[in-house]
């Protein structure tokens, strides 16, 4: 093997298994472990766990059986009670997305190259393929989309008939542990192909469509549907025809009806154009003003996915209002597990309490699903920095159970992948519980975001987006720093039902560390401890590359019981995460200093 086993034992997935529930047993064999399994393909991804005088008995759906057995194992292995009792996931749909493209590299990927595409092709690495599929189910996932959402040109063909026969090869595969594919595609493919126009509601793409959809279920019987990004960064989409995004949705949601696929489109439309002087246009506002009108002209099988933040994947952001609204049509929730904004797999970034967060102001059944957006690659320890797995690992059980204890979650890893007890346990558990406010404290201040390196995102550049058309601005001049998104100012906060827009709408009562995103503030201004706003700023960048040299320190301790590979590749990381951090610190700080004129009480610039 070329990779390294984490928190699954490592073992070669034999090419006979043929169902999830086959998988199931071979699981349970590999650990010598003896339940009766017994299938109810009713109960789908459901399970139950019981124990009697006979032994344990999982009884459980096709893919439930699977699940249920990697639960009892997981327990076993980390000396838990066995996990008796019915579970059932809270999203139907689990969802991965690769943003991979057919060369074989993967859009903000910091975990090597694709694992689905090699050089123009599909990969042939059927053992590792295999190994993903089993690392996926594990954790529940049930839907991966292949291919980048930015569908290259070449990216078309996945579903034309020089690569459909490849698709269907790694269906199976993938099915074998219940794991569904999906793929991106064009809203303008009929283009390339003949037709003269992508318009949504002309009869020859209509056709087009359906018997595009034809084709691909007659090679493609179990795919999950298409994932598509349209109207998004000069993708194309239903606007170029003055049509609505239901109008765009819905003409590929008919066309995969009767083979029973699903269109999971994005809400991440805006305008990438943006003249920064125009200071009316806000882009946290533009999901919403999008899509929330269309409730309810949706086809039903048409998912909405929408990413958690009204932003982009910034280190801080408050729910995306668009969550919050739409009770007729079916939504997912996006995140982004590889780690563009949030240190991009060198710098330690534990998502779950973000997720949590979230999910706190989520009413229970507003989503059918998640969706993730890969960390993993052909590294060998899947996502780069090794502990990054963990996000992916909190992701799956977050999609079954979500809220359930960061810490609990973050210990089961740990002691899976690296069967740590006692302090090394606590150690590594405490430093990946506090990692998300460390790089929180060195990076952009209190909610503003945005303060990286144009283009790939790492390391600081206060002014960077600040003149650029992506609709990302801080406003910071000698006075003051941030947006006033109140009714006083772009009126984002309107689009948040009541108790939010309570929650958000005064800076005395505003939670800090979101304060600067919605409110815009002198640098005198006093934060609750009496702190003025741009002391604070200087003292949580100090703090930040302090508390990640404390972190740094405690990580070392780890050296003797980490396998020495893991730990050196941990430690090249962490190394390079304290000049991150130092570089973040001096920048924004100076920043900040030259702007201002105000002085660190503590006269540390
Ligand atoms: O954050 C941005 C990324 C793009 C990405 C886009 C999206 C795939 O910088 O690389 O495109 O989000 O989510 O569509």
């Amino acid at each position: 093997m070329n990779w390294e086993p984490c928190w699954l034992p490592a073992a070669d997935v034999p090419e006979t298994l043929r169902s999830p529930a086959q998988a199931a047993r071979w699981e349970l064999e590999q650990q010598n472990v003896e339940s009766a399994l017994s299938v109810q393909p009713q109960l789908g991804d459901a399970y139950e766990i019981t124990d009697g005088p006979e032994g344990c008995r999982i009884m459980g759906g096709e893919t439930g059986v699977l699940y249920g057995a990697h639960r009892l194992l997981f327990n076993r292995r980390v000396g838990l009670p066995l996990p008796v009792g019915m579970r059932a996931p809270a999203y139907p749909f689990r969802m991965l997305d690769h943003w991979d493209n057919l060369d074989g590299s993967v859009e903000r990927g910091y975990a090597g190259k694709s694992l689905f595409f090699d050089n123009g092709d599909f990969s042939k690495d059927w053992p590792r393929l295999r190994a993903y599929a089993r690392l996926l189910s594990s954790v529940g996932i049930n839907v991966v989309c292949l291919n980048n959402i930015n569908v290259q040109p070449c990216a078309q063909e996945l579903i034309t008939e020089r690569f459909l026969p490849k698709v269907a090869e790694l269906a199976e595969a993938f099915s074998v542990f219940g794991v569904r594919l999906m793929v991106s595609v064009d809203f303008s493919m009929p283009l390339s192909y003949g037709v003269p126009t992508a318009d949504p509601l002309d009869d020859r793409v209509q056709a087009w469509w359906r018997e595009r959809a034809a084709l691909i279920y007659r090679y493609v019987p179990s795919l999950f549907g298409f994932l598509v990004k349209a109207d998004s960064e000069n993708r194309p989409g239903p606007y170029a025809y003055g049509r609505s995004h239901a109008q765009g949705a819905n003409l590929l949601a008919r066309a995969l009806k009767p083979f029973g696929g699903r269109v999971v489109w994005r809400c991440f439309v805006y305008n990438c154009l943006q003249d920064w002087r125009d200071t009316h246009t806000d882009r946290p506002m533009a999901a919403y003003e999008n899509f929330a009108d269309l409730d309810g002209q949706f086809e039903d099988n048409v998912l909405l996915q929408m990413k958690h933040g009204p932003f982009d994947f910034q280190v801080r952001e408050p729910i995306s209002p668009l969550l919050l609204v739409m009770p007729h049509t079916a939504k997912a929730m996006e995140v982004q597990l590889t780690q563009e904004y949030t240190g991009q797999q060198i710098d330690l970034y534990a998502m779950q309490g973000m997720w949590d967060e979230i999910s706190a102001d989520l009413p229970r059944g507003t989503l059918s699903g998640v969706a993730a957006v890969a960390n993993t690659g052909l590294s060998r320890c899947w996502t780069g920095h090794p502990f990054a797995q963990l996000n992916l690992f909190a992701f799956g059980l977050m999609a079954w159970q979500p809220m359930s204890s960061f810490k609990t979650v973050t210990r089961l890893w740990a002691q899976l992948t690296y069967s740590l007890q006692g302090v090394p346990l606590q150690t590594l558990t405490d430093s990946l519980l506090l990692s998300r406010e460390i790089y929180e404290k060195y990076t952009a201040p209190l909610g503003l975001g945005w303060m990286v390196n144009p283009g790939h995102h790492y390391g600081p550049s206060p002014m960077g987006y600040e003149y650029s058309a992506w609709g990302t601005y801080h406003r910071a001049d000698r006075e003051a720093v941030g947006v006033d998104r109140t009714e006083r100012g772009t009126g984002y906060l309107l689009q948040y039902p009541p108790a939010l827009q309570a929650r958000y709408r005064d800076p005395a009562t505003c939670p800090e560390k979101l304060l600067l995103f919605f409110h815009r503030l002198p640098y005198g201004y006093r934060m609750r401890d009496g702190r003025t706003l741009i002391q604070r700023i200087y003292d949580n960048h100090m703090e930040g590359v302090w508390e990640t040299r404390q972190m740094a320190d405690k990580i070392q301790t780890l050296s003797a019981v980490l396998p020495e590979e893991v730990y050196q590749t941990v430690w090249e990381r962490m190394e390079k995460q304290i000049t991150n951090a130092c570089e973040w610190r001096d920048v924004i700080c100076n920043f900040f200093y030259r702007l201002s004129g105000v002085r660190d009480e503590k006269d540390r610039l």
